[in-house]
């Protein structure tokens, strides 16, 4: 009897083992930000820009593919490129974030771009983007409102 019962319970232990993995790499499949930040809107504009570090961790290469948010109905993904001396922007479709590795949104590189605010933002406060990967998962990332200028210091 303990014969034939042993390779069954082996077999219950090994396909537990199995479901357990799939559920932890299932898991770990999110991108994750750090630094988010976005520009207080200049007088006059309803725009803004947004930056970040998306870093992942999992060994898949995964692409951002849009963004939204509650401030307004149009976050598109822009680049900045030199073309003919200009800099210019343009809107991707996608931005790729290789396995193990970081995607860096920084001014003069890739940037979100926020249309048609619905209010301006302002120093101090903070907003929420949703980013959506090309492997269905989303993450909510909070943004910091950073001033135009930074205040100067004087010491005498
Ligand atoms: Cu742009």
């Amino acid at each position: 009897m303990m014969n034939i019962l042993k390779p069954i319970f082996l077999l219950a232990l090994l396909t537990t083992n199995l479901l357990l993995n799939v559920s932890f790499a299932n898991q770990g499949t999110q991108v994750s930000a750090q630094d988010g930040y976005v520009r207080e809107t200049i007088p006059g504009t309803n725009i803004s820009s947004a930056y970040m570090t998306l870093n992942n961790a999992t060994s898949k290469n995964r692409r951002l593919i849009s963004a939204a948010s509650p401030v307004s109905e149009r976050v598109e993904i822009h680049e900045h490129i030199m073309k003919d001396g200009m800099m210019r922007m343009r809107q991707r479709d996608s931005v790729e974030i290789l396995a193990n590795d970081s995607t860096v949104f920084q001014p003069s590189g890739y940037h979100l771009m926020i249309f048609d605010l619905k209010q301006p933002l302002k120093a101090g406060e903070t907003i929420i983007i949703t980013l959506y990967f090309d492997d269905e998962s989303s993450i909510d990332v909070n943004y910091q409102v950073k001033g135009l200028k930074q205040k100067q210091h004087h010491h005498h």
